[in-house]
């Protein structure tokens, strides 16, 4: 399958991340997309294609005008606000205080996220767009045909909302391609998102809507962040009722439990009738993961490609996390393998 990479991603690299009371250097940098890459051409992957250039539209159709356009400005606004450091929120629109954008840069960016860990840096949006380039292209390589694409997206995407960036997230590339995928012509479409973390940004775009299923398999929100949402009892609203479907885990999941539930995923989204399934895959269900409690080994990952196949569905991988180690690269590379019925 085709491999899209941008080399722009390399323009998202934070100094620091909020962890444990400390400014720490980030889990989300420019050498897991490098690990990624140098794994996946090793196991064959060589047909490695920068993407094309696309505009605004289709995020427009799943993102906040007003929050696009506070992603592009709001590095320039926190220099000229005579702020020294990274881009890290301090106030909130807490329960019953008013949700309105403030003037206000410090202001506005508490309106706008979901959480702190996630510093804001001068190259961060070009580097999302370029995420969001190569999520489109693999899209549309679907769309002309192809059973399988890898979208190596980096920034991630899948904890941004409608209106909400967190994270290590900005625009949720899987929500852009699922939504081009619709644009193009296919009537139904299913993000499964296999990220140890639930996928609380591509839920919120979806919940509403009855086109796109939604399926997140993830530690337990009561555990595990992003904590205040990904519960079992969160199926949708409106013409979106029934199209949500959440599996929390607990510390500890190992392989067999965890593919239990991906088999009930497969079967949730074959009985939506999804013509494409959008895999959000992130690998920090890897045992080894530094922030993550699943245990899966990485010979699991070829068992995860080859059971999504097993659907018979066009597959567009768009990366989300993994973290901490090497093997993220491998364990990707094995997700890919078995897709495509082929051994590691
Ligand atoms: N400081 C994705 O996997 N919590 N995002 C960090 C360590 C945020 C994960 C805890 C984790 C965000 C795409
Ligand atoms: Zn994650």
């Amino acid at each position: 399958m085709r491999v899209f990479y941008s080399e722009d991603h390399k323009l998202r690299d934070a100094k620091t991340e909020l962890h444990g009371g400390l400014l720490v250097t980030p889990f989300e940098g420019p050498f897991r997309a490098e690990w990624i890459l140098e794994a996946v051409q090793k196991a064959g992957f060589t047909d490695v294609v920068a993407p094309e250039n696309h505009g605004l539209e289709t995020a427009l159709k799943v993102h906040d005008a007003g929050y696009l356009t506070f992603l592009e400005t709001c590095w320039d606004r926190w220099v000229a606000a005579g702020f020294e450091g990274e881009v890290i929120p301090t106030a909130f629109p807490y329960r019953r205080a008013r949700q309105r954008v403030p003037n206000h840069i410090d202001g506005a960016v508490g309106y706008y996220a979901n959480s702190v860990e996630t510093s804001l840096t001068k190259g961060t949006y070009a580097a999302a767009i370029s995420s969001m380039n190569v999520a489109i292209s693999g899209a549309d390589r679907l769309h002309a045909g192809n059973r399988f694409a890898f979208s190596l997206c980096r920034p991630p995407g899948h904890h941004a909302g409608i209106d909400l960036y967190g994270g290590y997230c900005f625009i949720n590339n899987a929500a852009v391609a699922a939504q081009r995928l619709r644009d193009r012509g296919a009537g139904r479409i299913a993000i499964l998102d296999v990220d140890f973390h639930h996928g609380n940004g591509t839920q919120d775009i979806f919940y509403r809507r009855g086109d796109v299923f939604f399926a997140s398999l993830h530690g337990d929100p009561a555990d595990a962040f992003p904590y205040f949402l990904g519960y079992a009892d969160e199926t949708g609203e409106g013409e979106g009722k029934g199209c949500n479907a959440n599996y929390p885990m607990q510390s500890g999941t190992p392989w067999d439990v965890w593919s239990a539930a991906l088999a009930d995923a497969l079967g949730r989204i074959k009985a939506f009738g999804a013509e494409a399934i959008v895999l959000s895959l992130g690998v920090d269900t890897f045992e080894q993961d530094p922030i993550s409690f699943f245990k899966l080994k990485s010979p699991d990952f070829l068992g995860m490609g080859r059971m999504i196949a097993e659907s018979g569905l066009p597959v567009l991988t768009v990366m989300e996390g993994g973290y901490g180690v090497p093997d993220i690269g491998l364990n990707v590379a094995n997700v890919l393998l078995g897709l495509e019925g082929r051994e590691a």
